[in-house]
């Protein structure tokens, strides 16, 4: 009979966010306005993944103003830092230690699948980083350390949580004897709502994305009205009407993703939103957009700026985050260690 020292918990949620710039409409409404409302459930760990940051070229003092910049949104989109753990991911050494471990257990094929991998080393694959290619080995660490349940993320992710469960899967084969319970649950992805992918407002067929090089393309969480307002009205739609089904909007991805993005800050179902709008054009319809996004990112925009003014104080809660991240993820990682059979 092994003794180990941590606990499965029944239920318990991780995500995290890269502070690699300015957080997006995509980032706010597939991840973190989920996680506002998953918290109310159940103590939740919030990790800025500063260390997959760095998988590609980062300016130093560029990652530490945007991780203080992350963590401000975070809490002025509604975390609660008494409710929910917020910390960033270099302050818990664990993660990279259980990465090397699961390192040993992933197999090259498998990474060899992963889309982003390709989409962001490009046609330049040679030149990329280890990290860059290594990254899901380290999510699959991020969300293992805490014996994490169940991980809400946007739709682009779901091939790394389904690559977490295959390597859990393979570390519970490798190291838990049959009669003993397996030691890693399989997390679930939580993909949730009408945003599950926001796309470019400039090209219906790409994600929203910090690296997008068009500024036109994203709504920044920290734009202003007038700059809501000139993306919005300049987003690509096309000159027909809005139609009275989604499946009518199906060839449709850019008016789509706009109709999305309204259901998803209006809170309302995309049949209710077409219901209201059927039969109208996108002229009638973007102004009604821009008034919803202005009402619902400017609170957010104006808290962050407030925050920001002290980042010792926004230092202090990612190192309270850190203390509390750690008591479950070093007897997570003592206890990997032992089935591994290191001493
Ligand atoms: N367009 C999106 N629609 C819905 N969800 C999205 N997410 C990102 N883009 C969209 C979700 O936001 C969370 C944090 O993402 P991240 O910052 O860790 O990484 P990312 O997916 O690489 O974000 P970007 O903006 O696309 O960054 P770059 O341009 O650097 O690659 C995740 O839950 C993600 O699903």
């Amino acid at each position: 009979m092994t003794i180990l020292h941590s606990i499965q918990p029944s239920k318990r949620i991780f995500s995290g966010i890269q502070p690699t710039g300015n957080l997006h409409l995509g980032n706010y409404l597939g991840a973190i306005k989920n996680w506002v409302n998953l918290q109310e459930e159940i103590t939740s760990i919030f990790s800025i993944v500063d260390m997959h940051a760095i998988t590609v070229p980062q300016d130093p003092k560029t990652l530490r103003a945007s991780t203080h910049e992350v963590a401000a949104a975070i809490i002025a989109a509604g975390i609660d830092i008494q409710k929910s753990i917020l910390f960033n991911q270099s302050s818990i050494k664990e993660h990279a230690e259980l990465a090397w471990i699961l390192n040993c257990v992933c197999r090259i094929g498998w990474l060899n699948r992963m889309t982003q991998f390709k989409e962001k080393a490009g046609k330049n694959k040679e030149n990329a980083t280890i990290g860059l290619y290594n990254y899901p080995v380290l999510m699959a660490a991020d969300i293992l350390l805490y014996r994490a349940t169940h991980v809400p993320v946007g739709d682009d992710q779901k091939q790394h949580i389904e690559l977490t469960r295959d390597i859990a899967s393979s570390f519970n084969s490798m190291f838990t004897n049959d009669e003993e319970e397996d030691f890693f649950c399989l997390p679930e992805p939580q993909i949730i709502g009408p945003a599950k992918r926001v796309m470019s407002l400039r090209d219906g067929s790409k994600k929203m994305s910090k690296s997008d090089s068009s500024e036109a393309s994203r709504i920044n969480l920290t734009d202003t009205k007038e700059e809501i307002s000139n993306k919005i009205k300049k987003a690509k739609t096309d000159p027909e009407l809005i139609p009275e089904t989604i499946e009518n909007l199906k060839s449709r991805p850019e008016a789509l993703n706009l109709i999305n993005i309204y259901s998803s800050l209006s809170d309302q179902s995309v049949e209710k939103i077409l219901e209201e709008f059927s039969g109208k054009g996108f002229s009638y319809f973007k102004p009604k957009l821009i008034e919803l996004t202005i009402e619902k990112l400017g609170p957010i925009s104006s808290k962050m700026r407030y925050l920001l003014k002290d980042t010792i104080e926004i230092d202090k809660i990612l190192k309270t985050g850190a203390e509390k991240a750690r008591e479950i993820a070093e007897p997570v990682l003592k206890d990997v260690k032992y089935l591994v059979g290191f001493i």
